[in-house]
């Protein structure tokens, strides 16, 4: 089975680029091992209000670390962070946005969570999500793995013991499938959002909903369906993050042959005003996805 080192010199990857994905990937083994120790809260906040767990914070810490050190990144923003980090380089650098560990809060009940990470090739992380060069998720649950695209597909590796990722599966493509994971109380869903999952449960889709939206989303990549953490009647930007979360779980979705939408557009043409912009977020089967477009339209 290939490496992740072959399988992107196979694909044709730009080289720095794949130097740049390797040095993410090899972060997954000390992160994966730091679980064990650092389990407690930090004390602290995010700019979101979110309680940071340590292993957070510390996950946050190594990876911009290492990129600073990189000599490849111009700027670095990280959910965890209030500001964009600008980092000198030589040439132009890439731009990075970093989800250090989504779905931090199942830490403590040792459920699946993941470092989700945008790549855009000219160090402007405040643009389209569709410019991105690359978007790629490790997951830390029984195994951990690695799913990436530069648009050459979506695949996915496993790590094995000496840190190093060897492909899993390839051309991951989303199907159709039967499953919805909805986000947010019932109590503050919308009419139209109501509607929509009213639909989803008489046509027997399955609820499979864990709070972490990565392993959530790589569910639906794997077995198909619909995830949706959608606008909130007191909350109408809904709860997730437009350039850690949305954005690259998007740019993987549609090159697996899914869509993401906010329930009345494209969440990969949105062109960012801040870097902690939250976005009612729907991704899925592509036919489910314009299914909701026409219950938000108020079609159906
Ligand atoms: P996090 O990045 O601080 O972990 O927050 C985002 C998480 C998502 O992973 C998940 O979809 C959502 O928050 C869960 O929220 P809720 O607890 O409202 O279901
Ligand atoms: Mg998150």
């Amino acid at each position: 089975m290939a490496t992740l080192e072959e399988h992107l010199t196979d694909a044709g990857c730009d080289e720095k680029l794949k130097k740049l994905i390797l040095l993410l990937s090899q972060q997954a083994k000390p992160i994966k091992n730091a679980f064990v120790d650092k389990q407690n809260y930090a004390g602290t906040k995010n700019m979101h209000g979110d309680d940071q767990i340590e292993l957070d914070k510390w996950a946050d810490e190594l990876l911009i670390d290492v990129l600073r050190k990189s000599e490849m990144v111009k700027t670095i923003a990280s959910e965890e962070q209030s500001d964009i980090i600008e980092v000198f380089t030589q040439d132009k650098g890439f731009g990075i946005t970093l989800d250090p560990l989504d779905g931090s809060s199942l830490i403590a009940v040792n459920l699946t969570v993941g470092t989700i990470i945008g790549i855009y090739g000219d160090g402007n992380i405040l643009q389209k999500g569709k410019n991105m060069a690359c978007a790629m998720y490790i997951l830390y649950g029984p195994l951990t793995t690695l799913v990436y695209t530069i648009k050459k597909g979506v695949h996915e590796f496993v790590m094995k013991d000496d840190g190093t990722f060897e492909l899993l599966r390839e051309n991951l493509i989303m199907p159709e499938g039967k499953l919805y994971s909805p986000g947010g109380l019932k109590k503050d869903h919308t009419e139209k959002h109501t509607k929509f999952l009213e639909s989803l449960e008489s046509s027997g889709h399955k609820l499979r909903y864990s709070g972490s939206f990565v392993a959530d989303f790589h569910q639906i990549l794997r077995y198909g369906g619909i995830f949706s953490y959608p606008a909130l009647k007191d909350k109408e930007s809904g709860k997730l993050r437009l350039l850690f979360e949305a954005k690259p779980i998007g740019f993987i979705a549609r090159e697996a042959g899914g869509e993401i939408s906010t329930g009345e557009k494209d969440i990969l043409e949105i062109t960012p005003k801040s870097i902690d912009q939250r976005v009612p977020l729907y991704v899925g089967s592509k036919s489910k996805i314009q299914k909701l477009e026409e219950y938000m339209r108020g079609y159906r």
